[in-house]
């Protein structure tokens, strides 16, 4: 029997409840299609913090390396600032496992209601493909004159040809394995940032060229946030920098019901260190603790693993369980509307995938 070693990284606040529950799901997942899950479980994040001043230790990098893939909750706590728990658990991990397609599927599922008027149940189908190891989040610049009144602080992004034309052709190589509406669409703001974003511009016409059978848009980022809104269903996949494509994915996880739907991977699409599975969302301290957070996004998030480790079916049948959930509509937590807890909604999925 096959056994696949997960590190486990629940968190901070829900992270510490949606991670036990896609846990479930994936030994139910697992006791199907005969493999085993050997999860090994860091308790990293703001409480590390608060003990050692690191959100997780030294050796963390070479701790993680050996396992086929991680499963991450959520990082964040109010008491700390968020450029510490991001800089001192996320980033470095995305970047140690040049983990630098960030996939994050917008689907609005039939039964969920889109905060859009027109939208119905499989309108909006389409991916953001997030470039994630340089950009705007490359940490590069410094203070001069530190916490004096005459303070000065340079933040510089990074875009190298080889980072966009890699991210580029991942977008281009997705659209057409997901053969719909075989389209990308690329997001910059080249007006204003006339050399980064121009040397995007440029890349991307030049993988563009190679797939002359994958139509292409090239839109500002202004622009492509008022068409989420205005024309979600006619997106296939949209690739942008780290900055960009942060943004635009908490805009498409809102116009498909819910925050609480959003899965993401960090793929390292070479598969020689381990990806990274997590949902959209953070550690949402004002629900934390209440059993009400949505698990749904996470254990999304566990099902593009399982597609990831190619166990397509178990992906799949994880996938289909949640969609009938969905389309239910009896079970669901209150971000849906319901009041159902985190806990009845993966026991709805556990029936369904039974
Ligand atoms: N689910 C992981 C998490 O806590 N994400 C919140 C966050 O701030 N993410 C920033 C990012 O994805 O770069």
């Amino acid at each position: 029997m096959r056994t696949f070693t997960i590190a486990v990284i629940a968190g901070d606040g829900v992270g510490t409840e949606v991670i036990p529950q896609s846990k479930r799901v994936l030994e139910k997942a697992a006791l199907k299609h005969k493999v085993t899950f050997a999860f090994q479980d860091f308790d990293w994040g703001a409480e590390h913090f608060f003990r050692w001043g690191r959100m997780m230790p030294a050796g963390a990098i070479d701790l993680l390396q050996p396992c086929d893939a991680i499963l991450l909750g959520a990082v964040g706590h109010p008491d700390i600032p968020d450029h510490t728990t991001l800089n001192g658990l996320l980033l470095p991990i995305r970047r140690a496992f040049d983990q630098y397609a960030n996939v994050r599927p917008a689907y609005l599922y039939p039964g969920v209601q889109s905060p859009l008027a027109k939208p119905r149940g499989g309108d909006i189908d389409f991916v953001v493909v997030r470039e994630n190891t340089e950009g705007e989040y490359a940490q590069v610049g410094g203070f001069v004159y530190q916490l004096q009144p005459e303070e000065i602080a340079i933040q510089t992004s990074v875009f190298t040809r080889r980072g966009i034309e890699r991210i580029v052709r991942f977008a281009f190589d997705l659209a057409v394995k997901r053969d719909k509406k075989r389209r990308v669409s690329s997001i910059t703001k080249s007006n204003a940032q006339g050399y980064s974003m121009a040397l995007w511009d440029r890349t991307f016409q030049d993988v563009a060229a190679q797939y002359p059978n994958v139509e292409t848009e090239s839109l500002l980022v202004d622009a492509a946030a008022m068409n989420f809104i205005r024309r979600p269903e006619s997106f296939d996949v949209v690739v942008g920098s780290n900055l960009f494509g942060d943004i635009l994915s908490d805009i498409s996880a809102i116009v498909i019901g819910s925050m609480g739907l959003a899965a993401s991977a960090n793929l390292d699409p070479l598969r020689r260190f381990p990806s990274m599975f997590e949902p959209v969302h953070g550690s949402a301290p004002d629900i934390a603790g209440k059993g009400v957070v949505n698990p749904l996004a996470t254990i999304l998030s566990a099902a593009m693993m399982l597609d990831h480790l190619q166990m397509d079916e178990a992906a799949r049948e994880v996938d289909a369980a949640v969609a009938a959930v969905l389309a239910d509509g009896h079970v669901r937590t209150p971000d849906l509307g319901g009041r159902s807890s985190t806990e009845e909604v993966t026991d709805a999925v556990l029936e369904k995938l039974a």
